[in-house]
């Protein structure tokens, strides 16, 4: 709005008059549009303009309807949609006080009386009647809109200039209807047919939203239209068998495959999953001839977990094509249910990615099948909020809602919503109203708690039916010539069916899962040695950049004070530390042409302000990321701070790298026990998909890990869940103790023919540990290895001590103060996949060791023990292993820093068999002992 210049004493508009020019001006943007100024300015020039006009120059009271007017257009604007007939079980309200004539202080006399429309799209001058008609029309019929939130004048005005020329009435060419009954015919049968055949299996039917095919359709059309070439699409459970055959057409033979569950066994080792939750991705041709590649992502059942996957895999291949700017090229579009949509958080988390530096796709299209129920729950139950989609205002998106019996009103929104996110780059929402056949699944009678609803819907014509009588009626076609459009469906669906019924099973592997990028990269996990040491010129190239400051450039003292030593620790082959032994592997990866991708909480300074991955000149507050300036054509390192989230970011992440293998991918948690949050995005994708969906991952998680004193909270990154999550070589869990290690193993991520996700207990206080250093040696000639031996192995050892990270050190501190020569220290790095044979081959030299401990720092029922535990009766035979570590325990650690080393101390005297024989070790009993 125009700032109106104040006056103290006099109204703000008596106060600027004389100043012809500005009164001008001010009167430009009146004409151009009156909401646009104050209440007080639009009263003006209404009453300015009518005295101006000889044929309307009547009375002020016709200034005061004038002004009226224009309040009732803002009005129906802002709410017309509460009276908008969306729903298609009827019940919307026709009348709503706050839009009656007389809420305007006008009466139905004035009805013929000719105003000033301001810019609603028609003549500039129109009877109130017509204007009340054409504001019913364009916001009240079968597309509610709330759009008056956007606070982006552009966006509003853009909003309307699409909606009330047209009155947001859609005006379709006969073969574009025909077209849409087709496909309304397609999905129906699809479930009519698939019901007969295999009734009783849960498919999550589409019926009462079979709108939602004919709005894909024109949704890819739009995106080719508007230079789109791929679409990411994400949905849960319904309709997504129908998703999946008519529009992303997954042969119908696969399909009906899935439902024999005729499948014959996964090459890559998978478990599969539910016929309603896999991906597919296929080509789509246009009506134009465009070829649009559609993904629709593997889903977990978690709702609305799949959002920021979505978004992830877009970025990624936003970046592949070179589509960074605009992100007009490949575009996300989530699909949601109405009770998932209000309910779930991840949707709250994932609109706030949109805008976000490093997380932002260029807008996303929500389509909320809007079926008014969630299981059993009405909206009543499920939501605070008047809409399911209120959410979607903290972003300003625009909102429409739609009645799904409506399919022309339906795609003419999706049209619309498209080309707004191509034109503004932000998010949008449709809400599609409609309802649900049967109940939640097929087998599930919804008359037990929806009774009435369920009579109405007994009744409901279908969609079809309801546009078939439409364009029989306007006669775009006949009956028979509809009755075709069916039948030559149903032979269709016919002959798949016959087919599959004998055949032999089929491999139901996505066409797309290791070809492209991830091409080669689908080996089975092995234990094999990776090169990844880097020459010593290499390690320097890199130093160089991370310790030069550039011209010009003012770097605050205490980090500037660092470089000098660094660059020296690297060119003189001295010790190098963690924070610098990431830098060096992230920077070698670089040099190679390789990106890295790293994003978490404060992950550009790091939480322990270890590791300044950007420096900020101190008088401009200019960035300056070092190590982008290795050499000229190295890869790039996109570090970003990321929201206040772990759910969504962490799904994000690992979203991306689902398209860039060739990426290191790091997720990074604030501290390890945060990663709760995003647990979900573990256990249903992370962990699982390669099993399920056959979805390789090289997602790094840092969790930073450490009894340190700091309390329940700061203390433990949950080794134990990670390890528990393990099985058929799905991920990586290391819990590491030099930085070498740490160097090796974040470079074997990318130096292998396969491609895991790598959790690692990321270390604390070891980022400044005078012991927690490698020699810059061990990064040339070194690689990762899963077992660490002793470093200085007793000669005749009585006990072996096997632990795995921080601990470590104290163990070796503790030794040598107490000139302890008979106990030998093994450290397992990565625990899973157990490297078996390195462990024995490790233990080998301490076979006479009498005693063999686990000790730990963490509480006995955390950390590794429970699960190295069998593998470790296994392996020791009758010198049973004996637990060393905190006692169990429901908080994973004191809140005392005093009890904290108390514990500490007495476990690590208690390891190396200091101080009283009482607390001595007790062997561990066999585990159906332990268990009886
Ligand atoms: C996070 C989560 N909680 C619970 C469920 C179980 N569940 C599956 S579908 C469903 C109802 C979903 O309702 P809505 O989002 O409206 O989608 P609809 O099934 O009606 O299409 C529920 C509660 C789930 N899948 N995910």
């Amino acid at each position: 709005m125009a700032s109106d210049p104040s006056s103290r004493r006099r109204g703000p508009v008596l106060s600027v008059l004389s100043s012809a020019e500005y009164v001008d001006e001010m009167y430009a943007k009146w004409r151009e549009d009156p909401s646009q100024l104050s209440e007080e300015w639009r009263l003006f020039f209404t009453g300015f303009d009518l005295a101006t006009c000889p044929r309307d120059c009547v009375s002020a009271e016709r200034a005061m309807d004038q002004s009226r007017v224009a309040s009732l257009i803002y009005a129906y604007r802002n709410i017309g949609h509460l009276i908008a007939q969306v729903n298609p079980l009827g019940g919307d309200p026709e009348t709503y006080p706050d839009l009656e004539l007389d809420s305007f202080d006008l009466s139905e006399e004035t009805l013929d009386e000719v105003f000033d429309t301001g810019h609603l799209g028609g003549p500039q001058r129109m009877a109130l009647g017509e204007i009340v008609q054409m504001l019913r029309d364009t916001y009240c019929r079968h597309i509610g809109v709330e759009y008056i939130h956007i606070q982006d004048r552009a966006a509003r005005r853009w909003l309307q200039l699409q909606m009330e020329p047209t009155r947001n009435q859609p005006r379709l060419p006969p073969e574009r209807k025909i077209e849409i009954l087709t496909e309304l015919i397609d999905a129906e049968l699809f479930e009519s047919f698939t019901q007969t055949r295999y009734p009783g299996q849960k498919r999550f039917s589409l019926e009462g939203a079979e709108a939602l095919i004919s709005a894909l359709h024109q949704f890819i059309e739009t995106a080719a239209a508007t230079g789109a070439d791929e679409v990411v699409m994400g949905m849960s459970h319904r309709g997504r068998l129908n998703v999946l055959a008519n529009i992303l057409h997954k042969p119908y033979e696969m399909i009906f495959h899935e439902f024999e569950d005729n499948i014959a066994p996964d090459p890559v080792g998978g478990d599969g999953d539910v016929k309603y939750h896999r991906g597919y991705s296929a080509d789509y041709t246009t009506d134009s001839g465009q070829v649009i590649h559609v993904s629709l992502t593997a889903n977990a059942s978690h709702l609305e977990a799949v959002d920021p996957v979505v978004e992830g895999r877009t970025r990624a291949k936003q970046r592949q094509q070179g589509d960074t700017t605009l992100r007009t090229k490949v575009l996300p579009l989530l699909l949601h249910g109405d009770a998932a949509f209000s309910g779930q958080g991840l949707v709250a988390e994932t609109f706030n990615l949109s805008q976000l530096k490093g997380y932002r796709t260029g807008g996303t299209v929500h389509i909320v099948v809007n079926n008014q129920i969630g299981f059993t729950t009405l909206p009543g139950e499920a939501r605070s909020t008047r809409y399911p989609t209120d959410i979607a205002k903290m972003v300003e998106a625009p909102i429409f809602h739609v009645n799904g019996d409506d399919p022309e009103a339906l795609c003419y929104v999706v049209d619309l919503a498209l080309r707004y996110r191509q034109k503004f780059g932000r998010d949008v929402v449709v809400d599609m109203l409609c309802y649900r056949k049967h109940g939640h699944n097929e087998g599930d009678e919804p008359a037990f708690t929806q009774p009435v609803m369920y009579q109405k819907i007994n009744t409901h014509p279908s969609v079809r039916e309801q546009y078939q009588n439409r364009l029989v009626s306007e006669r775009i076609l006949t009956v028979d010539e509809s009755d075709k459009l069916s039948q030559q469906f149903s032979d269709r669906l016919y002959e798949a069916f016959k087919g599959v019924k004998d055949s032999c099973p089929i491999d139901l592997l996505e066409p797309h899962a290791f070809s492209g990028v991830w091409k080669g990269l689908d080996t089975p996990y092995r234990h094999e040695p990776v090169a990844t040491g880097v020459d010593h010129d290499g390690l320097v190239e890199v130093a160089r950049a991370l310790t030069t400051v550039p011209e010009q450039f003012h770097l605050n003292r205490k980090i500037g004070r660092r470089l000098p030593d660094q660059m020296e620790k690297v060119e003189q082959r001295g010790d190098v530390d963690w924070p610098l032994a990431e830098a060096l592997a992230l920077g070698t990866l670089l040099r190679e042409g390789l990106p890295v991708r790293l994003s978490g909480q404060d992950s550009i300074r790091g939480t322990f302000s270890q590791r300044h991955a950007a420096w900020f000149d101190t008088k401009s507050q200019e960035m300056y990321i070092p190590l982008n300036h290795i050499s000229e054509d190295q890869a790039r390192l996109c570090v970003y701070n990321s929201m206040l989230s772990e759910a969504a970011v962490l799904g994000f992440d690992y979203g991306y790298s689902l398209v860039e293998p060739n990426m290191l991918v790091i997720w990074e948690a604030q501290f390890g026990d945060f990663a709760n949050g995003a647990q979900v995005i573990i256990d249903q994708y992370i962990t699982a998909a390669l099993d399920k969906w056959q979805r390789a991952s090289g997602i790094v998680m840092l969790l930073p890990h450490g009894y340190e004193g700091q309390g329940p909270e700061h203390s433990s990154g949950y080794l134990e869940r990670y390890l528990t999550l393990a099985a058929e070589d799905n991920i990586q869990v290391c819990n590491l103790t030099t930085p070498a290690q740490y160097f090796h193993a974040l470079r074997r991520q990318l130096k292998r023919d396969l491609r895991r996700p790598l959790v690692i207990m990321s270390p604390k206080s070891l980022l400044r540990h005078k012991s927690a250093v490698s020699p810059t040696d061990e990064l040339v000639s070194g690689r990762f290895q899963e077992v660490l031996d002793d470093p200085e192995p007793p000669r005749h050892p009585r006990r072996l001590l096997l632990c795995s990270g921080k601990v470590f050190y104290d163990l070796v501190e503790a030794r040598a103060q107490a000139g302890i020569d008979d106990v030998a220290i093994v450290r397992v790095e990565q625990l899973y996949p157990f490297h078996e044979k390195l462990f024995r081959s490790v233990v080998a030299p301490y076979a006479d060791a009498e005693e063999v401990l686990w000790v730990q720092e963490e509480t006995k029922n955390r950390g590794a023990w429970s699960y190295m535990l069998p593998m470790l009766l296994e392996l020791f035979g009758d010198r049973r292993p004996a637990y060393v570590g905190r006692q169990p325990s429901a908080s994973p650690a004191t809140g005392s820093a005093r009890i904290h080393h108390e514990e500490q101390e007495r476990l690590v005297a208690q390891a190396l068999g200091i101080g009283e024989t009482s607390d001595e070790p007790e062997p561990e009993p066999e585990p159906a002992a332990a268990a009886s």
